[in-house]
């Protein structure tokens, strides 16, 4: 293996069980040796498990593995590190996948990585790319400020941090104004904000529980920390954007937001120590536990991630009592079990986009079962890094990446920070030359719908045209006439309207996106390109 051998360290108190399904609080294993966090088992979980926890952190200082065999096969191991992205300093050979552990080793290996990403020959550049790719999608003065950006930003091992400090002032900007004023003073923003209940319209406007909650995520991570009354008035918009979702979830069944935003909600709040009602938190238990995260275009890993870490926060928090606690533990269990179940031969938990989700899970909760899934996960990341074009996808890809939760903010410190990375603009694409056609169907299956073919055309666009840009040739090659509209959010151009048919939040409708035969895409329409004579559905659906 090529580490160093430690001086034996105190007699390891026999495991009293596998592997406790999360920690207690947070150790800070990353800054202490895994032999001084010994702690009783009731404490922090067995000590094997303390190590694990390191192995899930490739930014972190240490990977430590205690012998002998016993250990190691009683933590899951079997002789199998599952993990990449461990630096060693002690060995002139890079770390790889699937390294082979002694199963004789002596009592303690010790694989030293200097603090910061430092990680696998490749993964290192990898990361630092995509971080400065971020920092000059950031430096953008066009995009809105995106709360997922800055908590990328700083939940990054490489910082800028003047540029940083002007995202920070930008995002203030958009949100402090918003909810300076108190919410008595606000009157019911719910019904105050977008009309009604009962709007017909797309009305995203109301749609604050994730933004805020992101917001407020962001906040906890700067150094210094914000003044303690602004945050006050946030902290109380939060609870009642979470109340008012949870209110929606009683009378129709789910969130007015989603469940994702409800997961962030009160996860937000829990970074902050703030405590949410058990209802509350009840309530979306129970989502989790009857599977009432999916939606018919994507499956339901990101939402499950969210709510599993709004979970393990509570629990390592101490924000609920104890019988709550252990439900909550089981939860989570239970969504770890389900995820490596799930993962995909590509590595993939659901999607490339949810898999960073996932991994924040193991991260967050020191998952001894899941490292090899976690290794395979981050490999299959890195092997298509490249997914990750637009800012809101890389933001939530970099945390994970970096090997980081939105869980770590709760134990931030300012402290030295590496003000090392500089923004890199990506290349623009190439132009292709010439030509594509693109058959482009409607379809209303609903039973408000007028008819259930709207449109089916073949469109002639640029051979290197986006779905958006096929929308656009669309409108002007008619007849017929064809329309659409779209809304700026921070993962881009979404498609709200087509032919004079709008999404509607309200009644959860929204304008699927899939190439025929009926593959839903998993991208938005401004970063999909479609092929030359590929049949393009927009399908409006529930969700
Ligand atoms: C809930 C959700 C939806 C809901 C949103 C409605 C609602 N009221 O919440 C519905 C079901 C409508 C939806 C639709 C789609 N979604 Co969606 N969605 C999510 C999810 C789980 C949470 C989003 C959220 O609430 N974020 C929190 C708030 C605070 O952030 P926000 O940016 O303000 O959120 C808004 C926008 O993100 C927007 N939105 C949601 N999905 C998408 C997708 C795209 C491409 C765009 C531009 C906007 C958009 O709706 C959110 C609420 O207003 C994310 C998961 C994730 N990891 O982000 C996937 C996610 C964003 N969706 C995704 C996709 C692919 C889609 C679709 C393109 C699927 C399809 N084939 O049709 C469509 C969008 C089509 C269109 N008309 O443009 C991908 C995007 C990947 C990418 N490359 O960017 C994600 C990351 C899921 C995944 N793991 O693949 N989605």
């Amino acid at each position: 293996l090529g580490s160093s051998v430690r001086k034996q360290p105190p007699v390891t108190p026999p495991c009293p069980r596998p592997c406790p399904s999360s920690p207690r609080r947070a150790v800070p294993c990353p800054a202490v040796p895994c032999h001084d966090t010994h702690r009783p088992a009731a404490a922090c979980g067995c000590s094997w498990c303390c190590c694990r926890l390191r192995s899930c952190l490739p930014g972190s200082a240490r990977l430590e593995l205690w012998g002998p065999e016993e250990g190691l096969q009683r933590a899951g191991v079997h002789g199998r590190v599952g993990v990449l992205g461990v630096h060693r300093h002690h060995s002139p050979a890079p770390p790889v996948l699937g390294a082979a552990v002694p199963r004789r080793s002596p009592a303690l290996l010790t694989l030293h990585s200097p603090p910061g990403p430092v990680e696998a020959p490749g993964q290192a550049a990898v990361l630092r790319a995509l971080s400065s790719r971020l920092l000059a999608l950031a430096a953008d003065p066009e995009r809105e400020p995106d709360p997922s950006v800055y908590l990328a930003l700083r939940l990054a091992g490489e910082h800028d941090l003047r540029r940083e400090q002007q995202y920070l002032a930008r995002l203030q900007d958009a949100f402090q104004h918003r909810y300076s004023r108190s919410l008595q003073a606000a009157g019911d923003p719910w019904h105050d904000a977008a009309g009604t209940e009962h709007s017909t319209s797309t009305d995203v406007e109301w749609l604050e529980t994730g933004r805020l909650a992101l917001y407020l995520l962001g906040l906890r991570a700067t150094c210094p920390p914000p003044e303690h009354k602004p945050l006050r008035s946030l902290v109380t918009w939060l609870k009642y954007y979470l109340e008012e979702d949870w209110a929606g979830s009683r009378r129709h069944g789910h969130p007015i937001t989603s469940y994702y935003q409800y997961g962030l909600g009160v996860l937000a709040l829990c970074v902050h120590r703030k405590r949410v009602r058990e209802e509350v938190i009840r309530r979306l238990l129970a989502a989790e536990q009857h599977a009432k995260f999916g939606y018919s275009a994507g499956s339901a890993i990101d939402t499950e991630a969210v709510a599993a870490m709004a979970f393990t926060c509570l629990e390592q928090e101490r924000l609920v009592g104890s019988t709550l606690a252990a439900e909550l533990r089981a939860a989570v269990h239970g969504v770890r079990k389900r995820m490596v179940e799930a993962q995909g031969e590509d590595g993939f938990f659901g999607n490339v986009y949810s898999t960073p989700w996932a991994m924040q899970v193991f991260i967050a909760t020191n998952s001894c079962e899941a490292q090899a899934p976690y290794g395979r996960a981050m490999a299959a990341l890195l092997r298509h890094a490249g997914a990750f074009s637009t800012a809101a996808t890389l933001a939530q890809a970099l945390p994970a990446l970096h090997g980081r939760s939105y869980l770590h903010i709760a134990s931030m410190r300012c402290e030295e920070e590496l003000d090392t990375l500089t923004p890199i603009s990506p290349e623009p694409l190439s132009e292709l030359p010439g030509n594509k056609t693109v058959r482009l169907v409607v379809e209303c299956p609903l039973p408000s719908c007028p008819q259930r073919w709207l449109y089916d055309h073949a469109v002639l666009a640029p051979a290197s045209a986006t779905l958006l840009d096929v929308l656009r040739a669309a409108t002007e090659q008619g007849p017929p006439d064809f329309t659409f509209d779209t809304q700026d959010t921070p993962q881009g151009p979404y498609l709200s309207g087509v032919l004079g048919l709008e999404a509607q939040q309200q009644k959860r409708k929204y304008w699927q996106l899939l190439t025929a035969p009926s593959t839903s895409l998993q991208m938005g329409i401004a970063d999909y390109r479609p092929c030359d004579g590929e049949t393009l559905i927009l399908r409006l659906s529930q969700w």
